[in-house]
C-alpha cells in the first residue's frame, strides 16, 4: 500500500513539473519550417510594413519594436556608428517566416544574428508567427552592458 502512495506522490510531482512547461516555453517554441514557408509565400511583400532601426554606440533606435502576427515587414537596419554592431534576436527569428531574400539563410547560419559594418544597411523581410516578447541585443563585447539591447513585442 505504501508503494502506491509513493507512486501517486511521484506522479503528481511529475505532472506539476511538466504542466507549466509549454506555457513557459511559449515564446521560444520554433515554428515548423513548412508552416513558415507557407506564410512567407502567402505574404503580400509589395505592401510590407517598414521598420527602420538605427544601430550606433551603444543603442538601437528605437529599442522597442512592436509587430503584429501575420503581417509582412521589411526591417531596415542601418549602422550609423563607428564600430561593427549586430542585431541579435535568436528566439524571435526562430518564430518568423522569412521573405524571398537572403535573410533566412543568414539567420540560420548566424543563429538569429545580423552583423553590420559601419555604414552598412541590411533589409530583412519577415512575417511574425508567434506572439510574445523577445530579447534583442548587440553581442559585441560590452555593447549590451552599455545599453545596446531592446525588446521585440509580437502582438
Ligand atoms: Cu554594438
Amino acid at each position: 500500500m505504501r508503494g502506491y502512495r509513493y507512486l501517486a506522490v511521484a506522479c503528481s510531482l511529475v505532472l506539476i513539473l511538466i504542466a507549466p512547461a509549454p506555457r513557459l516555453l511559449g515564446a521560444d517554441v520554433a515554428i515548423s519550417p513548412a508552416r513558415a514557408q507557407v506564410r512567407a509565400e502567402q505574404a503580400d511583400w509589395a505592401h510590407a510594413r517598414r521598420l527602420d532601426i538605427i544601430l550606433s554606440e551603444f543603442q538601437f533606435a528605437p529599442s522597442e519594436i512592436a509587430v503584429d502576427v501575420g503581417a509582412p515587414y521589411v526591417l531596415r537596419l542601418e549602422n550609423k556608428g563607428w564600430f561593427r554592431h549586430d542585431f541579435t534576436a535568436p528566439a524571435f527569428f526562430r518564430t518568423v517566416a522569412f521573405g524571398p531574400g537572403q535573410s533566412a539563410s543568414e539567420a540560420q547560419r548566424s543563429g538569429g544574428s545580423f552583423s553590420l559594418a559601419p555604414g552598412e544597411v541590411q533589409e530583412i523581410e519577415f512575417v511574425p508567427l508567434q506572439a510574445g516578447k523577445y530579447a534583442l541585443e548587440c553581442t559585441k563585447p560590452l555593447h549590451g552592458l552599455f545599453g545596446m539591447s531592446g525588446d521585440i513585442i509580437v502582438r
